[in-house]
């Protein structure tokens, strides 16, 4: 088991004992702080096991130093599988619903036998959650509005790419690790970024494709095996996801390719184009549809190019255009992760980050940044150890002191500075007006109404000395649907005050999503695309948010950290000079 493994499995404990009403709150906590420091840790926990040095994780004590042991071992351990049975398997759709815990849902499930989101609408409907002691009429209101906008945005039964596209790779990794199947590539919705993936389609090249299928149904964690063909696969594998697998011998595999990428949107609209052409398009490639002549593709590009178009890169396969686009040769230069030149949304040890400003100063360098700002939490982000006036004049000297050492990356001084509820910001301007770059964010009081938001946003928008709007709709899968508010009036906001939006990268957030990163693109606001990093492993993360600005047909052009640093100073009026001895 990996690190993310084995801490995956401690918060599914902590929230199963959160699940059952768990008195010992210090029990609860205990898993969750054991899991997040697993999760951070460097160091493979198999090795520190066989040194012996579990015990010096902190927050691993005697007992889950021994269930950790068990895991690595079983795969699981006791406890967990005992709790386990206790519940409901869909409890995830329940406590996915914006305002319901794991308390609420252990509520709903012994008074009234909800155990999925089907059971919670019905109850919520016949009124009969406002008669459990202390939920009442608005809490019922409240879960009814969440319910039918979770199931109308569609977010049910899928997973966030963060958590597929990993155990894609994963996937792929052991399967081509035998000599049996020489190439594996993930397609359908992973390939082509979408934010959240019903299922992880694969398709693989083999000579022996009976034998290949067979491989892959042998897998370490495939927990049911659904379909096993001469050509093709289907497994559930370990955290219930779906994996579809396909083999091909050499000649069809760019056919198989662009096929199992779809979208199905974008395919269908293909077949209409092959057909006025005189011809047959399938998985299996181009056929004359008069001759029945075969004609698979060995890539991609030479399919698009029968087809008479421009190639097409996977993100933008939507029907959303790009097909015509590419019949008149004027697809765009999409942005690359090499165009990245620095990180703006980055936290250090001062707030809630895991490390100093200069190791991740360091971590940005070695990665080729040419800068990156420091923007660590503000004071009323309590949570976050968010800097008070004082200590954030402190971290600027600090910063300052830095830069005359490090060479190669300039360290920004910045701030993710909290918009309060009224649309005040928590730094005074006169502090504001010392940093070099100002993020702004909403934190706290998410669910007021869509006025109110609005407004607040707006209000943060039009300070003179706010350069982004980090993470603008705030949403997190699984755990928060978008902020209720105008996102038009927003972007208006922002174009008419020359404000910049990010696209936040760390994958539970995606935010802006593609269609409103597409909007800002088509409207001129200029984008950020930060990780919002807390460890040098997270600055890897900026491949989500290149992949979700590339769904927007975003170019290198629309993106302000792909400035080199000299024109990046220029834009955010500092010294370029201070940075360069
Ligand atoms: P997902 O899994 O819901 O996130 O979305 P996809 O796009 O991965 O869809 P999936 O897994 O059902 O199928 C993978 C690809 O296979 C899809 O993008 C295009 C192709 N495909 C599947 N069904 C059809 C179909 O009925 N017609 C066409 N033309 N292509 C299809
Ligand atoms: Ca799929
Ligand atoms: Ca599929």
């Amino acid at each position: 088991m990996a690190n993310a493994e084995v801490a995956k499995r401690l918060y599914e404990m902590a929230e199963m004992l959160e699940f059952k009403g768990e008195e010992n709150v210090f029990k609860i906590k205990a898993y969750q702080k054991a899991a997040r420091h697993i999760e951070e840790l460097e160091e493979d926990i198999n090795v520190l096991r066989k040194k012996d040095e579990l015990g010096n994780i902190p927050g691993v004590g005697e007992a889950i130093e021994a269930k950790i042991k068990e895991m690595l071992d079983t795969g699981t351990f006791k406890a967990f599988e005992e709790v386990r049975h206790e519940i409901p398997e869909e409890i995830d759709e329940i406590t996915a619903v914006q305002g319901i815990g794991p308390r609420t849902a252990h509520l709903l499930y012994t008074r009234l036998g909800v155990k999925d989101l089907e059971g919670l609408l019905k109850a919520a409907e016949e009124h009969r959650i406002r008669r459990i002691p202390g939920m009442g009429v608005k809490t019922e209101e409240n879960i009814l509005t969440a319910v039918k906008r979770q199931v109308a945005e569609g977010n049910i039964g899928r997973f966030p790419l963060g958590v597929a596209l990993p155990v894609a790779e994963e996937i792929s990794k052991k399967l081509v690790d035998g000599t049996l199947i020489r190439e594996v590539r993930i397609t359908g919705s992973i390939r082509r970024w979408k934010d959240t993936v019903g299922d992880i389609d694969l398709i693989a090249r083999s000579d022996d494709p009976e034998k290949a299928i067979e491989a892959f149904t042998r897998m370490d964690n495939v927990q049911k095996v659904l379909e096993k063909g001469n050509t093709k696969g289907s497994a559930i594998y370990q955290g219930n996801i779906q994996v579809d697998l396909r083999i091909v011998k050499d000649d069809a595999f760019g056919s198989l390719l662009q096929h199992f990428t779809g979208s199905k949107e974008h395919n269908v609209k293909l077949r209409k184009i092959a057909l006025a052409k005189g011809l047959h398009l399938s998985e299996y490639g181009l056929k004359n549809a008069v001759t029945g002549e075969q004609m698979p593709c060995s890539t991609e590009q030479e399919q698009y190019e029968m087809l008479g178009l421009q190639f097409i890169p996977p993100e933008m396969r939507e029907d959303r255009g790009e097909i015509e686009a590419a019949m008149e040769k004027k697809i765009p230069q999409l942005i690359e992760i090499g165009d990245i030149k620095g990180d703006l949304h980055v936290h250090s040890n001062w707030s809630d980050g895991k490390n100093t400003i200069e190791e991740m100063a360091l971590a940005a360098r070695f990665l080729g940044y040419e800068y990156i700002a420091i923007s660590d939490h503000s004071g009323s982000s309590k949570i976050a150890n968010g800097l008070s006036e004082k200590r954030l004049l402190e971290h600027i000297k600090e910063i300052e002191r830095l830069n005359e050492r490090i060479e190669g990356i300039r360290i920004l001084s910045g701030t993710e500075c909290d918009i309060l509820t009224d649309g005040k910001l928590d730094y005074s301007n006169e502090l504001l007006e010392q940093l070099d770059i100002v993020v702004v964010a909403v934190h706290g009081s998410v669910e007021q109404d869509s006025k109110t938001m609005t407004q607040r946003i707006v209000t943060a928008l039009e300070n003179e000395y706010v350069h982004i709007l980090a993470h603008p709709t705030g949403r997190k899968f699984g755990k928060r649907l978008p902020f209720e508010m105008d996102m038009e009036k927003i972007m208006d906001t922002a174009l008419e005050h020359g404000k910049i939006l990010e696209i936040n990268s760390a994958p539970q957030r995606l935010d802006l999503n593609d269609k409103y990163s597409m909007m800002s693109r088509e409207m001129g606001i200029k984008l950020a695309i930060n990780t919002d990093t807390h460890s040098p492993d997270q600055f890897a993360n900026i491949r989500y948010g290149v992949g979700t600005a590339r769904r927007a047909w975003v170019t290198p052009a629309d993106v302000i950290n792909t400035l080199h640093l000299k024109d990046m100073c220029r834009l955010l009026g500092i010294s370029y000079e201070r940075s360069r001895d």
